[in-house]
């Protein structure tokens, strides 16, 4: 039965990052021992959340990844608490079908994405030629949520130091009979992009982190920059037609 929905937050909004990728492995690989005839590449798609982010069940309640028809099942379905990720092997790459559902307490109409799955090295040679010889690669994007207006409920949930707790380790037992958590590596947790990887989340370029957005951004810059010098050019292409032109028209005049 959905819980009785408390009054709405005028003029609110609350949004959340989180990983949509996939990795792939060229086969045979140990992590895919039985692979059908065929199939040359072992992959995973998943939905996950940034390294040192809140909890994203909070939120997330399940999660639809809509396989190419050409598999037998096509359409998995993973539950909260997850891990929200399907594990498969194949030959081609396609675009799988993801539909996010929201808790009940979101209160939010199901969202869909796509994540076109990368099974070969791609980007610059110096990136190809290590994932190459790690057979690793990974193909990851942020991505972000956000909720209007959240219901009182929800807010309280969403900004609950609670949803940090994933990210802590048993420590033994504490003082009391309660056993102790603590924050893996003396990290603080934030639900911000963390500024650097944290472990090992992940190789290829794909961690995202505020260094890798800085570095997304400067390539940005680039290809504006690129783009700029091309229409400078033009300029001075359409410069050199005019004048050629003006040329010509002088020539027909002298000759009339
Ligand atoms: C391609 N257009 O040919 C794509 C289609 C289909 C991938 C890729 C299924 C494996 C199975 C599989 O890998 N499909 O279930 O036998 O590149």
């Amino acid at each position: 039965m959905a819980p009785a929905t408390s009054k709405r937050l005028r003029g609110l909004k609350i949004s959340r990052h989180f990983i949509i990728g996939n990795t792939a492995v060229q086969l045979p690989h140990k992590d895919f021992p039985t692979p059908p005839e065929g199939h040359s590449k072992g992959w995973k798609v998943y939905v996950r959340p940034i390294p040192n982010g809140p909890d994203i069940t909070t939120w997330l309640k399940k999660v639809q990844f809509k396989l190419h028809h050409t598999y037998a099942d096509p359409s998995r379905t993973i539950e909260a608490p997850g891990p929200f990720e399907i594990s498969e092997t194949g030959y081609g790459e396609f675009g799988v079908e993801i539909r996010l559902y929201f808790t009940a307490e979101a209160n939010e109409k199901a969202q869909y994405r796509e994540h076109y799955l990368i099974l070969s090295g791609y980007g610059s040679e110096e990136q190809q030629e290590r994932q190459t010889g790690e057979n690793f690669v990974v193909a990851e994007r942020m991505e972000s949520v956000e909720f209007n207006e959240p219901t009182a409920d929800f807010y309280k949930s969403m900004t609950a130091e609670e949803q940090f707790n994933w990210l802590k380790v048993k420590k033994g037992r504490g003082k009391g009979k309660k056993p102790e958590y603590v924050f893996e590596g003396e990290v603080e947790p934030t639900s911000q992009v963390p500024d650097r990887a944290i472990g090992d989340v992940g190789l290829g370029g794909g961690t995202w982190t505020q260094q890798y957005e800085r570095q997304l951004i400067a390539g940005f810059g680039q290809s504006e920059r690129m783009l700029g010098d091309m229409i400078e050019e033009e300029k001075r292409a359409m410069e050199r037609r005019k004048l050629r032109m003006e040329e010509l028209g002088r020539q027909i005049d002298a000759k009339g």
